[in-house]
C-alpha cells in the first residue's frame, strides 16, 4: 500500500461537498462536515482536536477539516506503535571500507571513472536533487535555509552556491542538468519567490523545479494529535526521506525517464562545500553497478553529530548519531582510529530505476520517532510547551534496500562544511572559514602566491574543484587588487 499522509479530501470516503450558496446551506454543510470529522476521529479517540470548532470561522473550519481528512490514520497508528529510533544496532554492526578519496587511489581507475561519469553528464543523463524542506530550527532561521548568505566575501547564499555548481557543470559538459528542489509547506512559496527574484541564478527556469514534501502530524506521548492553533494540527515535514516518494508523486521520475536520465545526484541544502555534481563519484557508482551511493568523511571525533555508514547483515545502512550506542561510538581499532568513522555527509547518487521502486512504495521507508518539546495549545487554548513525538523518514534508509552500494570517502576540507548551528561547530563561522581555506589552498596548490593577509573566495563558476583552479591558473592569472579576492567567471 502506498503510505500517504496527503490524500485527496475525504480520501477513502464517498463524501463530496458542493459549495453552499445560502446561509442555511452553509450551516448544513458545516454540520455535515463536523459529523464527517467526528466519524473519523471519535473511534480513534482523537476528537479533542475539534474542541474549538464552535469558535472557528468558516475558512478556519475548512482548513482544520482538510488537515484532518488528509491524515492516513493507519500509518499514524503504525508510527505511534513503532519503536523509538533504530533497534538492534549494536550487535551486528560492521565498519565499512570506503573507496579512496580523489587523488589517493589508483590513478588509472580514477581517470576511467571520471571519464565514465563525464560521458553521462555530456549525454544529459543526470539530474540533481536538493532537499531543502527542513525547518532550520537549530540555526534559528525563519525563512528557507538555502537563502542564508554564507559566502564570506560574495555574500552568496547556500542556494546560489548550489546553483552555480550546477551552472558550471552545464557549461563544462554542454548539457542540461535539471534540478529538483524539495521544499515544504512552510517555505515553498518563499523558496520559489527567492529563485524568481534572483533570476534562478542564471539557470534555465524550466529546469529548476520545486515540489513540497508531505506534512505529518505530531502526537503527544499518549499518541494523541496536537493543535498548533485552534484550527491547525501540529504538523511537521515528513523528513528528508519524503524526497523519495515526492519525486515520484510530482512527476519528476516520469520526466527523467522521458529524458533518458538514468542517474540522480542528491544533496542537502546546508553544506557550503558540497561537491555533488562529481564525475568521479558518478563514474565509480556506475562502474560498480550500484543502485545507491553515499559520500562519507572521517568523523572528526566520536561525538560529531553525523550518521555513521556501516554494514548490517551484509547490507549498507546509516545509523543516526543519536542511535549509535556509546560503546560503538567510542570503539577504536588497533591503530587508534574510531571503528565507526565513516560519517555520512548526505551526498548520494541513485539509479533512477531504484528510486522508482522506492518511490512507488514497494520499498517504503520506516518512520523514526523523535521526542521533542513542542509548543502546542493546552485544553484552554493557551500555547504551552509539551513533550511530543515527531515522525520523520530519512533518505539514507533507502541504502539497505539497494542491491549494491558505493561508499565514497571524501576529504572534509574539500567537501563538507555544514551549516547547522548558530555558533560553535558546524556554524556559519566555521563554514566561512572552510570556504576561505579552500580558496587559498586551491590557488597556492596552483602556484599562486597568496599573501597572508589576503582572503580568497572562489565561485564554482571560476572553479568547481582544485583541478579546475589549476587549469585556470595555467591559462593565466591576474592577481586581484586588495585583500579580499573573489574569483568569479
Ligand atoms: C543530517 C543527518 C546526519 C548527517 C548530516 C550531514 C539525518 C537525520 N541526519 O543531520 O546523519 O548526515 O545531516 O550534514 O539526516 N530536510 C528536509 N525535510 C525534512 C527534514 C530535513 O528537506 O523534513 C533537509 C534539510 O532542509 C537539510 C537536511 O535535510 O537540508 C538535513 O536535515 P537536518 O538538519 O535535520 O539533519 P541533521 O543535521 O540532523
Amino acid at each position: 500500500m502506498q503510505r500517504s499522509f496527503r490524500r485527496g479530501a475525504f480520501a477513502g470516503s464517498n463524501h463530496s461537498f458542493r459549495r453552499p450558496r445560502t446561509l442555511e446551506e452553509t450551516v448544513t454543510a458545516m454540520r455535515n462536515r463536523r459529523e464527517h470529522l467526528e466519524a473519523l476521529l471519535v473511534p480513534r479517540g482523537q476528537d479533542h482536536v475539534l474542541r474549538f470548532w464552535e469558535e472557528l470561522e468558516e475558512a478556519q473550519r475548512v482548513e482544520l477539516a482538510r488537515e484532518i481528512e488528509s491524515i492516513d490514520f493507519e500509518l499514524l497508528d503504525r508510527c505511534v506503535r513503532g519503536k523509538q529510533g533504530d533497534d538492534g544496532v549494536g550487535a551486528a554492526l560492521q565498519s565499512v571500507d570506503p573507496a579512496a578519496p580523489r587523488g589517493r587511489g589508483s590513478a588509472a581507475e580514477e581517470a576511467a571513472a571520471i571519464s565514465r561519469g563525464e560521458e553521462l553528464l555530456r549525454a544529459g543523463g543526470v539530474a540533481c536533487v536538493t532537499v531543502a524542506g527542513g525547518q532550520a530550527s537549530r540555526l534559528g532561521l525563519d525563512g528557507p535555509k538555502g537563502a542564508f548568505a554564507i559566502g564570506p566575501i560574495s555574500g552568496s547564499t547556500l542556494f546560489q552556491i548550489l546553483a552555480e555548481k550546477i551552472l558550471a557543470a552545464q557549461r563544462t559538459y554542454g548539457a542540461a542538468l535539471p534540478w529538483w528542489i524539495m521544499t515544504s509547506e512552510g517555505n515553498d512559496a518563499e523558496t520559489r519567490a527567492f529563485f524568481a527574484r534572483h533570476q534562478h541564478f542564471g539557470l534555465d527556469p524550466a529546469d529548476v523545479r520545486f515540489f513540497a514534501q508531505r506534512m505529518i502530524p505530531a502526537v503527544d506521548v499518549q499518541g494523541r494529535l496536537l493543535l498548533a492553533s485552534k484550527h491547525q494540527l501540529f504538523r511537521n515535514p515528513n523528513g528528508h526521506g519524503g524526497v523519495l516518494s515526492g519525486l515520484a508523486e510530482c512527476g519528476a521520475l516520469a520526466e527523467m525517464a522521458r529524458r533518458r536520465i538514468d542517474q540522480v545526484l542528491t544533496c542537502q541544502v546546508d553544506n557550503a562545500l558540497v561537491d555533488f555534481v562529481d564525475p568521479l563519484f558518478l563514474g565509480r557508482h556506475m562502474a560498480l553497478g550500484a543502485e545507491a551511493a553515499c559520500k562519507v568523511v572521517t568523523k572528526r571525533d566520536a561525538a560529531e553529530k553525523v550518521g555513521v555508514i556501516g554494514l548490517r547483515d551484509g547490507r549498507y545502512g546509516c545509523i543516526e548519531y543519536s542511535d549509535l550506542p556509546a560503546a560503538l561510538r567510542e570503539a577504536r581499532d588497533a591503530e587508534g582510529r574510531l571503528c565507526f568513522r565513516a560519517g555520512n555527509i548526505a551526498v548520494h547518487a541513485f539509479r533512477r530505476d531504484f528510486l522508482e521502486r522506492v518511490g512507488a512504495g514497494d520499498l517504503s521507508l520506516p518512520y523514526h520517532r523523535a521526542k521533542k518539546k513542542l509548543t502546542v495549545l493546552d485544553e484552554a487554548g493557551r500555547p504551552q510547551e509539551r513533550e511530543g513525538i515527531k515522525f520523520e523518514t530519512f533518505v539514507f534508509d533507502a541504502l539497505p534496500r539497494a542491491q549494491r552500494v558505493l561508499v565514497q570517502e571524501v576529504l572534509r576540507e574539500e567537501e563538507f562544511a555544514p551549516v547547522k548551528n548558530r555558533e560553535g561547530e558546524d556554524s556559519p563561522a566555521t563554514a566561512r572559514e572552510a570556504i576561505l581555506a579552500q580558496g587559498r589552498r586551491w590557488l597556492e596548490s596552483s602556484g599562486v602566491a597568496v599573501p597572508v593577509e589576503v582572503e580568497v573566495e572562489i565561485s564554482p563558476l571560476w572553479a568547481s574543484r582544485a583541478s579546475d583552479a589549476q587549469a585556470r591558473v595555467q591559462r593565466g592569472f591576474v592577481t586581484p587588487i586588495g585583500r579580499r579576492w573573489h574569483l568569479r567567471a
